[in-house]
């Protein structure tokens, strides 16, 4: 079941979404029991800004048909308060998974910023860090001057790849956008930018409106407006971009959207996805990522 994933050994193929799965709040839920059981193989931080942010207005969940809506809007410590306050913690829930389990989920840290400089500020204060096994980028971010996500167009996001890969030492993920006309190109041009990995679905644009009386104007639910949509909605959806970028990339890709039980995993992996990752299950099972491994390896 063991994996070797960009330099790193990961103890079998299940990771979680970045986002999706808060180590320090589980630790103080499950206490002991999340060392015991941890589910994850490496475990990916939320995505962190420069500067710190509150995230969007409530609501900022909506429940949709199998799966869910989220607007978030980024809430995070910002750089230096992830680094000084939550990264000792993480490492310290490695450290006490590899007393119990012999192995210590490599920590991968996820980064968002506007313009290759903030994302360069990012990437090197990251570097210095030795807790941190590897970076994943965020690229559903709007570029500061165009407004377009940089994720979504290939020459830009090619660009941005280059500028900023000489800041860090460590492997090098790009999370992708499925927000894209062709998300295989985004990972050739990420591919071609120095990314040593891609991962691939983050959620699908989406909306929902409030329950509104007759007569009145109809708003949207999240204080965000818009969200993203996950969970097993997005299968299908995951599977063929994810089949789509293995096709067209040598970089290691990391599979997720909707993986709900091993079955799943299995059909990212045979569509060429070397790691899979558990996202909006964990909402529901916070030991999903333990089951689904376990299943595996049955
Ligand atoms: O924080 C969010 O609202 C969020 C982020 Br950064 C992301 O990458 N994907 C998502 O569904 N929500």
């Amino acid at each position: 079941m063991s994996v070797s994933f960009c330099g790193l050994e990961l103890a079998h193929p299940i990771i979680n979404g970045s986002g999706t799965f808060d180590a320090i709040a589980a630790r103080r839920a499950f206490g002991a029991g999340l060392l015991h059981g941890f589910p994850f193989a490496a475990y990916v931080s939320k995505t962190i800004t420069l500067e710190p942010r509150e995230g969007n207005p409530p609501p900022r969940l909506w429940e949709a048909a199998a799966g869910m809506i989220n607007s978030i809007g980024l809430p995070n410590k910002g750089l230096h308060g992830y680094l000084r306050e939550d990264l000792p913690q993480l490492a310290e829930i490695a450290a006490g998974v590899a007393e119990q389990l012999g192995n210590a989920p490599p920590l991968i840290t996820n980064v968002m910023g506007a313009s290759a400089t903030e994302i360069v500020r990012l990437l090197a204060a990251c570097d210095e860090r030795e807790e941190i096994a590897a970076l994943e980028l965020n690229v559903s971010c709007p570029n500061v001057k165009t407004g377009l996500d940089i994720g979504a167009d290939p020459r830009q996001l090619e660009d941005v790849v280059r500028a900023v890969r000489p800041s860090t030492r460590k492997p090098l993920i790009v999370k992708l956008t499925p927000n894209t006309a062709d998300v295989a190109l985004c990972a050739q041009a990420a591919e071609a930018g120095g990314a040593d990995a891609v991962s691939l679905i983050n959620t699908l644009r989406a909306t929902a409106l409030a329950p509104g009386w007759e007569g009145e104007e109809r708003r949207p639910w999240l204080g965000g407006g818009t969200g993203g949509l996950s969970g097993p909605a997005i299968r299908a959806v995951a599977l063929a971009q994810v089949a789509a970028v293995a096709q067209r990339v040598s970089i290691p890709v990391i599979g997720m959207g909707g993986v709900r039980s091993a079955s799943d995993a299995r059909d990212l992996m045979d569509v060429g996805a070397c790691l899979v990752a558990v996202g909006t299950e964990s909402f529901r099972d916070p030991a999903a990522g333990a089951r689904i491994a376990s299943e595996l390896a049955s």
